[in-house]
C-alpha cells in the first residue's frame, strides 16, 4: 500500500516557521505531505481548485494554516468532503482574530480547529485519522503517548526532588 497522503497549505509563506513542527510530525509518521502556500484571499480560484481536486490526487486529509482574517481552512473545507485540519496562526490581535475566523464555521462546513500555531497537534490529529485506514499507524500513536507519559513521569521525580530540597 502506498504512503498515507496529507496536504498542508498555508495562507503565507510568512506562516512557515510556524507549521515546521506540522510538516515534522507528518514525516515521522511515515505519511507523505503536500506543502503549498496558497491564500483564500490572494489567490482564491487557485484554493478553491487545490480543494475540488485534492481527493483524485490521493490527498486524504487537509491541513490549512493561516492567520489574520483565516479563512483558508473554511473556504477549502467548502470545497471537499476530506476532512480539513486548521490551523490559526498567532499574528495579529494575539492570534484571536485567526482562531475564531477558524474555528467558528457554520454547521455542515466543519474545520477541526487546533490551537494557535500548533501543527504539532494538526500533525497529530491527521495521523490519528489516517490510522483507521492505515493499521501502521496505530502502535505508532500509541507508542508516541507512552514516550510523552514517560517524559512526564522524569519530570514529575526531578519536581519532587527540587521540591524537597526547598
Ligand atoms: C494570512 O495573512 C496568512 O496566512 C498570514 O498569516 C497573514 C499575513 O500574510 P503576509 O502578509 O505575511 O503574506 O493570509
Amino acid at each position: 500500500m502506498a504512503n498515507p497522503k496529507a496536504a498542508l497549505i498555508m495562507g503565507s509563506d510568512s506562516d512557515f516557521d510556524k507549521v515546521k513542527g506540522c510538516i515534522t510530525k507528518l514525516k515521522e509518521f511515515g505519511i507523505d505531505v503536500e506543502v503549498n502556500v496558497i491564500s483564500a484571499h490572494r489567490t482564491p480560484e487557485k484554493a478553491m481548485e487545490y480543494a475540488k481536486t485534492a481527493e483524485n490526487k490521493g490527498i486524504e486529509v487537509i491541513i490549512c494554516a493561516a492567520g489574520m482574517a483565516a479563512h483558508l481552512g473554511g473556504v477549502v473545507a467548502a470545497n471537499t468532503t476530506l476532512p480539513v485540519i486548521g490551523i490559526p496562526i498567532e499574528s495579529t490581535f494575539n492570534g484571536m482574530d485567526a482562531l475564531l475566523a477558524t474555528v467558528q464555521m457554520p454547521p455542515g462546513i466543519p474545520v477541526a480547529t487546533v490551537g494557535l500555531n500548533n501543527g504539532t497537534n494538526a500533525g497529530i490529529l491527521a495521523a490519528e485519522m489516517l490510522a483507521l485506514k492505515y493499521d501502521y499507524l496505530k502502535p505508532m500513536l500509541k507508542d508516541a503517548r507512552a514516550e510523552m507519559a514517560a517524559g512526564v513521569e522524569k519530570k514529575d521525580a526531578v519536581i519532587k526532588e527540587k521540591a524537597a530540597a526547598l
